[in-house]
Order: structure tokens, then C-alpha cells, then sequence
């Protein structure tokens, strides 16, 4: 049998290591009787296109990011807010891999033919543009992009900017025409989608990390034999652990190459001007509450409350 994989990003991304990482695991573990293939981003669609074709099992599985996600499912739009992740790496990587935070949305997913297989974090959002990004004034007006859903442009408004939610795969070509001013994405996507050539400042402020989940179309899942189950939830178990070391690795690679290769400026943001920012942000979590309704305000309010949970027990 062919597992159908497709990734939301191209060869050489986090994603594509994942799915390379899980398709040796399962070829192997089958000896060779499951067979998987990879898709990568443009094979077979914008982000939407793909969860379409994961919805009606034309493909096994995929990637799908919430600031994409959220048009279907209002709840993941949680991961488009900012300021809601810890500092604390470890606080943030428990929370991910948590089977508390899967199951607050394994109903929403299920709800859309989805079965939820696992959150994966890519690294911080790095802003973009041809100015540094310091205040939340320095936005105003300003075209960002945002991923396509109408719940990631409103991190944005929150600070005045005027957001342009665009596919994936017209960011660069937007960039180059000055028809979007900046844009957000972790730092190996910057590198090799090459927004680095097209703009002049990265920004880090740490606003929110990347983070995809790993779906499968429901009915395949479950009809799957059990033992190719095991398999699959094995081999997945044992990925996201690679992929946390991976991504790491590979955001700092693709810094150094960025610099290298060009001269952009890197503008780090001190913590003062992060916590303008953050006071800046918090009126986009009302937004969401009320499009989202009151299954995303318990989302919210329980991770909020298991990040500060683990900070304090790190902190005692
Ligand atoms: O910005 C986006 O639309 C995309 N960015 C990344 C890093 N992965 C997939 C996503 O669709």
C-alpha cells in the first residue's frame, strides 16, 4: 500500500525532514509493504487546497498550520496570538508534546473528517520588512502578511497594521512588487524561501513560535489494521522528538547563511520593547474568544494556565 504525504513546505524544510524521518521509520518498520510519498509544498496546492484533499482522503496526511487551519477550525487560531508561549524553552516543548493540549483538540479536528496526530514546533516567528520593527507604532499602516486565515491577521491589527493574508507561495513574488511591506515566518523558511533577498531587516522578538499540526484524514485512520496503527503512532512518537533537536539546528544554519549571503540587518528586541508588545497584544485575544467561541476560550485559558503551572514549578 502508498501512505500520500503532503507537506505545506519545500524540500530541505523542517517539514520535509519529518516526513523523511517518519517515511524511513515506516518503510522500514513494514518491510517494505507500506510505501510512502512525499509531497512537498507546490505539488499539490496552497495550505487550504491541502487540508481539502486530507478531508476527502485523497491524501493520508499532511501537514496544516493554524494561521491557515483557522478558517475551518476557529480553536487552532490559539497559536496565531502572540505573547502566549513561555520564554522557557522546556515549558514550551512540554506543552507541545502534552496529551493534555492534543485532547482539547482532538473534537474540533474530529469534527472536520481530521484526525490530530501531533503538534510540531518549527521555531519563532521572525518579522520581515524594510524597517526595523521596535514599537507597535512602527506597524501602522503597515502591509503584513499573514497567513490566510481571518484569525491570523488579528495579532496585527492589534498593533495597526494593515494585514494582507496571502498563500504561501506568492510571499516572495509580493515582497519583490511591494505589494505586501513585510512578512513573519521562523528563519530557515525566511533562508529558503528566500524573503531574505527582498527585504532589509529581520526583527526578533519572539511574538509566537511556528507550530503545525500533523493530521490524518479521520476515516483512513481509524480504518487502519491495527497493527499499521501501532506502527504509524509509533513511528510519530519517536519523530517528534528528532524533530525538536532538527528544527533547532537547522533555524540556526539558515541564520548564518542569511548573514553570509547577504546584508540584511538583525534587529533583537530588548525586553522592554517586548513588553510594549505584548500590552499591545492582548485585545486580539478578545477577538478571538468571541469569533471562536467558548470551546477556544477554554483552549486558551488552559494553556495560559499550564504554561504558568510549569514556569512556576521550573522557577521553585
Ligand atoms: O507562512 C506560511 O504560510 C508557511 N510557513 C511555514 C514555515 N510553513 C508552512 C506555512 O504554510
Amino acid at each position: 500500500v502508498t501512505w500520500r504525504f503532503a507537506l505545506e513546505e519545500i524540500e530541505g524544510s523542517v517539514q520535509h525532514v519529518y516526513a523523511n524521518e517518519l517515511k524511513e521509520r515506516i518503510e522500514s518498520i513494514s518491510d517494505g509493504n507500506i510505501e510512502l510519498d512525499v509531497f512537498p509544498y507546490g505539488s499539490l496546492g496552497t495550505s487550504a487546497q491541502l487540508t481539502e484533499l486530507t478531508q476527502d482522503g485523497s491524501v493520508h496526511l499532511a501537514f496544516a498550520s493554524p494561521g491557515h487551519l483557522a478558517d475551518t477550525i476557529p480553536e487552532v487560531g490559539v497559536f496565531t496570538l502572540h505573547f502566549v508561549l513561555s520564554d522557557h524553552k522546556e515549558v514550551n516543548r512540554d506543552l507541545l508534546a502534552s496529551d493534555q493540549l492534543l485532547d482539547l483538540f482532538s473534537a474540533p479536528y474530529a469534527e472536520h473528517n481530521m484526525k490530530l496526530l501531533g503538534f510540531v514546533p518549527e521555531g519563532w516567528m521572525v518579522w520581515t520588512a524594510n524597517k526595523p520593527l521596535r514599537r507597535p507604532e512602527d506597524f501602522q499602516g503597515l502591509k503584513i502578511r499573514t497567513m490566510t486565515a481571518n484569525l491570523a491577521a488579528e495579532a496585527y491589527r492589534a498593533y495597526g497594521a494593515d494585514p494582507q493574508p496571502t498563500p504561501y507561495s506568492q510571499v516572495y513574488s509580493d515582497l519583490q512588487l511591494q505589494r505586501i511591506d513585510g512578512q513573519a515566518n521562523p528563519v530557515f523558511a525566511i533562508e529558503e524561501m528566500g524573503f531574505y533577498e527582498v527585504q532589509s531587516t529581520m526583527t526578533f522578538a519572539r511574538p509566537a513560535q511556528f507550530i503545525a499540526s500533523v493530521v490524518s484524514n479521520r476515516e483512513w485512520y481509524e480504518a487502519l489494521p491495527g497493527e499499521q496503527q501501532q506502527w504509524l503512532d509509533d513511528a510519530l512518537a519517536k519523530v517528534a522528538q528528532q524533530i525538536y533537536r532538527k528544527q533547532a539546528e537547522l533555524n540556526e544554519s539558515r541564520l548564518l547563511k542569511i548573514t553570509e549571503d547577504s546584508n540584511i540587518s538583525l534587529v533583537r528586541l530588548t525586553e522592554e520593547e517586548r513588553e510594549r508588545f505584548r500590552e499591545a497584544s492582548l485585545s486580539a485575544r478578545d477577538t478571538y474568544v468571541e469569533r471562536a467561541g467558548d470551546r477556544a476560550e477554554n483552549i486558551l485559558n488552559t494553556m495560559l494556565d499550564m504554561i504558568a503551572t510549569r514556569e512556576q514549578e521550573l522557577a521553585g
